[in-house]
């Protein structure tokens, strides 16, 4: 099989993506592509959408982290990222649904706009990353990259407010599904790679970090993934971690 993944460095699909080809044990190439930049490189790769993870696989274009785990599944069923017993497969599938739909976006809007408070940060989510620039040209191009970043995933400080108060729910959320069985079972499963990746992208941010790396989502998270660069240094303004830190002192 020829597998080329287009990535972005600390892009948390991506490296959901990096995770499902090595537990398939299918080699492939990685091409690193700078955030924004990746646009127009995906389009003219004529792949039909303009995010990564993208994969090409024997010539085919696949993207989307749902859509890529579905495919993987389907050329190299062994071993599945999916449950076999249907009830335990909707399971899945709607924790991953969520991980993708919900998770995936309120992670990625959190770091941005604290990346935008911590610019030099950008170079620490490129270390063992081949962008084609040395990374300390990167980092100097990284404003304007970081203001269109904000601006297409709509990390507002509005948004990123809402997002911090949503986040206490959501992570309770992963430690029911844990408790459940539907994560961090035996093996892992779709949607294992879909959320610990997201919860591992925010386990970068000193701000989030205590609230998050003793709890069971946050061992989920260190133990599917335990190796994720980058790291942001307490930037967020206070107030709008009350919600978190209200969560840290008062474990589940
Ligand atoms: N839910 C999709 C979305 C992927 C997505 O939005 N990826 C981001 C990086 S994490 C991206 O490509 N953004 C475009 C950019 O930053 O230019 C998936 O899981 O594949």
């Amino acid at each position: 099989m020829a597998a080329t993944l287009y990535v972005i460095p600390g892009s948390h699909p991506s490296m959901a993506a990096r995770l499902m080809l090595e537990i398939k044990g299918i080699e492939y190439k990685r091409v690193d592509l700078m955030p924004v930049i990746s646009k127009g490189v995906l389009k003219a790769l004529r792949f039909p959408g303009t995010t990564v993870p993208a994969l090409k696989l024997d010539g085919h274009k696949i993207q989307g982290s749902v859509q890529i785990a579905r495919e993987l599944d389907r050329l190299r069923p062994e071993p599945p990222l999916l449950p076999g017993d249907p009830e335990r497969r909707t399971a899945v599938e709607e924790a991953e649904r969520w991980g993708d739909e919900v998770l995936q976006g309120m992670a990625r809007r959190i770091v941005w706009n604290a990346m935008q408070r911590d610019r030099p940060s950008i170079g620490t989510f490129a270390q063992g990353a081949r962008l084609g620039v040395p990374t300390g040209l990167a980092v100097k191009a990284a404003p304007p990259v970081i203001a269109a970043a904000v601006r297409v995933n709509r990390a507002s400080d509005e948004n990123v407010r809402s997002d911090l108060a949503a986040l206490p729910g959501a992570l309770e959320r992963i430690d029911d599904w844990i408790a459940e069985g539907v994560l961090g079972g035996e093996t892992v499963n779709a949607a294992d790679l879909q959320v610990a990746t997201s919860v591992r992208l925010l386990l970068t941010m000193d701000d989030l970090r205590p609230a998050i790396e003793d709890r069971p989502a946050g061992r989920l998270a260190l133990g599917i993934v335990p190796s994720f660069p980058g790291r942001v240094g307490p930037v967020l303004p206070p107030a709008w971690l009350q919600p978190a830190k209200a969560a840290e002192a008062a474990p589940s």
